[in-house]
């Protein structure tokens, strides 16, 4: 195996051996056969959209699929044994579909559009040199993989708005092009930098999407007081980021005696005024997801993640864990999908919750967010008064990640030492590195405005987007605001992508840079976007404030 998708691979160079998440070799690789078949898949698929073919539930295969290799999302070997059976066979319909249309199929195609087996033992023979290191060419394997993970990324966030009936074809075009495009040896490292860039702004259209998508379904987030205490009644722990799953739980859980608590990136749930409704929506309890391995233990109850963000559960409460859509482990209960528009059936978590005592009170207390971009418009004057009077200097962009690495204190201390002049603006589960601070307001504007999910980062750019026009700005970046982003898996890949597309310059990334930017593609994003790393607290704050 060979893997080096996230922040937290080994040695920062890449996992060999067995991921740093848990991810077994075997896994590792059929992911990495999956990704090779729908590299293959796409090759077709581009040419059926030139003949007028498009098959959505082919689209959507690949959408799932490459969600389903983001990192800590499903360590279930028979789960992508499945998945590429199911994926060679819709490759064939692809081709099937040009020839019927009258299409001719080229000649020496890319082998991920030829190859094909049966059996598990194929599968895992074939799967040990499909993966990152097939490409020899240490700046287009670079190129490849951050255009393949920025993929990943807008699959997720495509995934989310599809499931609450949003669609976008040119999203699923894009896809497919970059997929097809990865197998291209012809293409130069130039054109490759093109597709990188591309995909940003496709990924500034698939977070607008998933924003419409969210606001139009659950209303527009606000600004809310969320307990991090727990009550007497047992109790469900929802996490992961799929808000449909939040709803039918809510609804089905509705006069059980069973309350609902989200963990991790589930909590900006609690700022959709949809969710508000109902009594028995607890709060959050605890962390960002790399604390779960305690936190769930003390929870006591059933514990049900519904994307990425499981890491390998502990025998402890692995009987109380269930998992939905693309998330998977071996010998933990999966909620089977929608059919026929009926909701997930969660009967089994309620019934065990029953049994179960309530959760144990790890912390008290309430957070407060959803300053997402409608309500940060809402006190627009107000923050263009204090920035205008100097009340509020600049705007310090940490959203992102949060992860294991003892390195990532540097977030805490960071947020502890920036001035009482400066507003963070964050999403994502980077927040829970200084939410709990007191960090007080600035003349009744929080310190800490928090805009929701990772998934929810697009309203950071509307947010500075707008405060440009306000201040009648012609560049983004002569805005008072620095971005330093903790990143961890490929979602924030995308997210980055996205900010390049709309000219953000100067990102700084951390903790380590991406173990999969080779030298110089690392160079060609510092020459032309300022990219760079963090250092320590103290140099990293007097370079942001400019002193
Ligand atoms: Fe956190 Fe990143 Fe959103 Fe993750 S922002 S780390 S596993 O993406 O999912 O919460
Ligand atoms: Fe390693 Fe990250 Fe890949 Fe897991 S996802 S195998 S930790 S690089």
């Amino acid at each position: 195996m060979f893997c080096y998708q996230c922040q937290e691979t080994a040695k920062g160079t890449g996992c060999s051996i067995k991921g740093v998440c848990g991810k077994t070799e075997a896994v590792a690789n059929l992911q990495d056969l999956l990704v090779f078949v729908l590299k293959g898949i796409s090759i077709y698929a581009v040419q059926a959209r030139e003949l007028g073919i498009v098959r959505q539930d082919i689209d959507q295969f690949i959408m799932e699929s490459l969600f389903a290799t983001i990192t800590n999302a499903n360590f279930d070997k028979a789960r992508f044994v499945e998945l590429i059976r199911k994926g060679l066979s819709l490759r064939e319909e692809m081709k099937q579909e040009i020839l019927k249309a009258g299409g001719v199929i080229p000649a020496n195609l890319h082998e991920s559009a030829t190859w094909t087996a049966a059996t598990v033992e194929e599968f895992e023979q074939k799967a040990a040199k499909v993966g990152v290191l097939a490409t020899e060419n240490q700046d287009v394997r670079s190129l490849r993989e951050l255009l393949t993970y920025g993929l990943k990324g807008m699959a997720a966030y495509l995934e989310h708005a599809v499931t609450l009936g949003y669609h976008d074809p040119s999203i699923f075009g894009f896809m497919e092009k970059g997929l097809a495009a990865v197998t291209n040896d012809s293409l130069s490292a130039d054109e490759l930098v093109a597709l990188v860039l591309e995909a940003g702004k496709y990924g500034v259209e698939v977070m607008a999407l998933l924003d419409k998508a969210n606001t139009s379904t659950y209303g527009t987030p606000e600004v809310t007081k969320v307990n991090i205490g727990v009550r007497n009644n047992p109790g469900i722990l929802i996490s992961g980021h799929d808000l449909k799953d939040l709803e039918e739980l809510l609804k089905q859980t509705e006069g059980t005696g069973v309350d609902v608590y989200t963990h991790g990136e589930m909590l900006p749930a609690h700022y959709y005024p949809a969710f508000k409704k109902y009594p028995h929506f607890v709060g959050n309890y605890g962390n960002a997801w790399w604390k779960q391995d305690k936190e769930f233990d003390s929870f006591n109850g059933p514990i049900f993640l519904t994307t990425n963000c499981l890491i390998p559960p502990k025998d402890s409460y692995k009987g109380r864990l269930f998992t939905t859509g693309v998330v998977g482990y071996e010998g933990v209960q999966h909620i089977p999908e929608r059919k026929n528009g009926q909701a997930k059936d969660f009967s089994a978590l309620i019934e065990l919750a029953k049994k179960c005592p309530a959760p144990t009170e790890i912390e008290t207390g309430e957070i407060v967010g959803g300053f997402a971009h409608d309500q940060i418009l809402a006190v627009a004057d107000k923050v263009v008064e204090a920035v205008k009077s100097g009340a509020i200097k600049r705007f310090f962009v940490m959203a992102g990640c949060d992860g294991r690495m003892k390195s990532r204190d540097y977030y805490t201390e960071f947020a502890k030492v920036l001035p009482a002049d400066t507003v963070i603006l964050t999403a994502g589960c980077a927040k829970y590195k200084y939410n709990k601070l007191d960090l007080g307001d600035i003349g009744g504007i929080p310190r800490v405005l928090d805009a929701g999910q990772c998934n929810d980062s697009y309203s950071l750019a509307v947010t500075a987007l707008k405060l440009k026009e306000v201040f009648g700005l012609e560049d983004i970046n002569d805005l008072p605001i620095s971005y330093n982003i903790a990143w961890y898996e490929q979602k924030a890949v995308i997210v980055l992508l996205a900010l390049l597309h709309l000219g953000v310059k100067n990102i700084h990334l951390g903790p380590t840079l991406p173990g999969f930017l080779s030298p110089n593609v690392a160079k060609v994003l510092v020459e032309n976007f300022g990219i760079g790393g963090i250092t320590n607290v103290e140099d990293d704050l007097k370079m942001f404030m400019g002193a």
